[in-house]
């Protein structure tokens, strides 16, 4: 009896262990900034309602394959006519699939269909899929285009409609707590609508292989009150201001003497290159290099010394040769230009 006790507790125990760990893989996977289980967005309402009803149609089905699966061997053969065993093969392996997936089709384009709509779109992003970053224009009243990289930031409770491109690979813009993920193909130009319902940052990436960095290329996603995101958009249309301190000076210098404005815009100065991000404002961005490192002056120096290491096959040169004082003063000076 001792025995038998001692068992039914450590099954318990080990039941419950295993019922833990459970609820903590759900929480951790539906949780958090990066999650289609945690809608913040039209698109993803819709998705998340599509998944559960799928969820709980695959569990029924399911239930009811096992169900038969365990009488079949339990039945005798003899019990059933060819007949009645026809019609399961037709009904179960025939007529239900073609009900059951019209149904689904049909629900999933009723779905499709308010968010596929351009009607009442607020505003209007470019999107450019880079090798490994994300070139992000945003179109100002003054008809002035506002360029930055790796960060978007939109106003809760207005549609926006992304205009996504690439120069030369498909890659796939995915904001999962947003909506659904749209692929950017060389020569064309797809649209993708979305409607934050809440403020909050997030995150995306790209959901299509592009390349070594391709699990390198993520973005942040900042939903904010539409005040303070007019007043943000504001801040990003001023060019970049001037150096203060004297090492900031010296960095500004070492960074137009090094060939960096070949690549860099740096709005107000005369770098002007397109290569690379425009850096008018890198100072005040959420993450470096699409979201490989954080925004410290000391990853920015990592970075500009450490290129090659941080991010393999990247489309900007390493400068690890320059004297490290000229790689912390262009650190100092690329953090100011907030
Ligand atoms: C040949 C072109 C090229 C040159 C020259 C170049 N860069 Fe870059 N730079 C890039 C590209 C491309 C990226 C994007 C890398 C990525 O994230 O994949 C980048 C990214 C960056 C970033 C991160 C920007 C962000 O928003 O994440 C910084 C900072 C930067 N470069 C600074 C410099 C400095 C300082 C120099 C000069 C010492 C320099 N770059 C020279 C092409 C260049
Ligand atoms: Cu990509």
């Amino acid at each position: 009896m001792w025995l038998q006790l001692c068992e039914n507790l450590l099954r318990a125990r080990q039941w419950r262990r295993c019922f833990c760990l459970v609820q903590m893989a759900l929480l951790a996977a539906c949780d958090g900034r990066q999650s289609a289980l945690d809608p913040a967005g039209t698109g993803a309402e819709s998705i998340v309602v599509l998944f559960w009803w799928m969820c709980g149609g695959a569990a029924l089905i399911w239930v009811a394959v096992m169900g038969i699966a365990v009488y079949s061997t339990q039945a005798h053969p003899e019990a059933h006519g060819i007949r009645s065993a026809r019609w399961l093969i037709f009904g179960g392996g025939i007529l239900f699939p073609i009900v059951v997936l019209t149904a689904l089709l049909v629900y999933g384009l009723m779905l499709m269909q308010p968010l596929r709509s351009t009607a009442d779109i607020a505003l209007r992003v470019d999107v450019s899929g880079e090798q490994w970053w994300w070139r992000v224009r945003y179109h100002t009243d003054t008809g002035e285009a506002v360029e930055l990289a790796n960060e978007i930031r939109l106003p809760v409770g207005q549609r926006v409609a992304f205009n996504l491109t690439s120069p030369d690979v498909i890659h796939s813009f995915w904001i999962p707590s947003l909506g659904g993920k749209v692929d950017m193909i060389p020569g064309r130009s797809n649209q993708l609508v979305l409607e934050p319902t809440r403020t909050g940052t997030f995150r995306g990436v790209c959901a299509e292989f592009c390349g070594t960095s391709h699990a390198l290329m993520a973005f942040s996603v900042v939903v904010m009150e539409p005040a303070a995101f007019d007043a943000w958009l504001a801040g990003q249309a001023k060019p970049a201001p001037e150096p203060q301190s004297a090492l900031q000076r010296q960095g500004q210098r070492a960074f137009l003497s090094n060939g960096c404005g070949a690549c860099h815009r740096v709005r107000g100065t005369e770098a002007d290159g397109t290569v690379g991000p425009d850096l008018t404002h890198v100072g005040s961005r959420l993450s470096l290099a699409a979201g490989t490192l954080p925004a410290d002056i000391e990853a920015f120096q990592r970075w500009i010394g450490h290129t090659g290491q941080i991010k393999p096959d990247v489309r900007m040169p390493t400068f690890g040769m320059l004297p490290n004082d000229q790689l912390t003063a262009m650190a100092h000076y690329l953090k100011g230009l907030e």
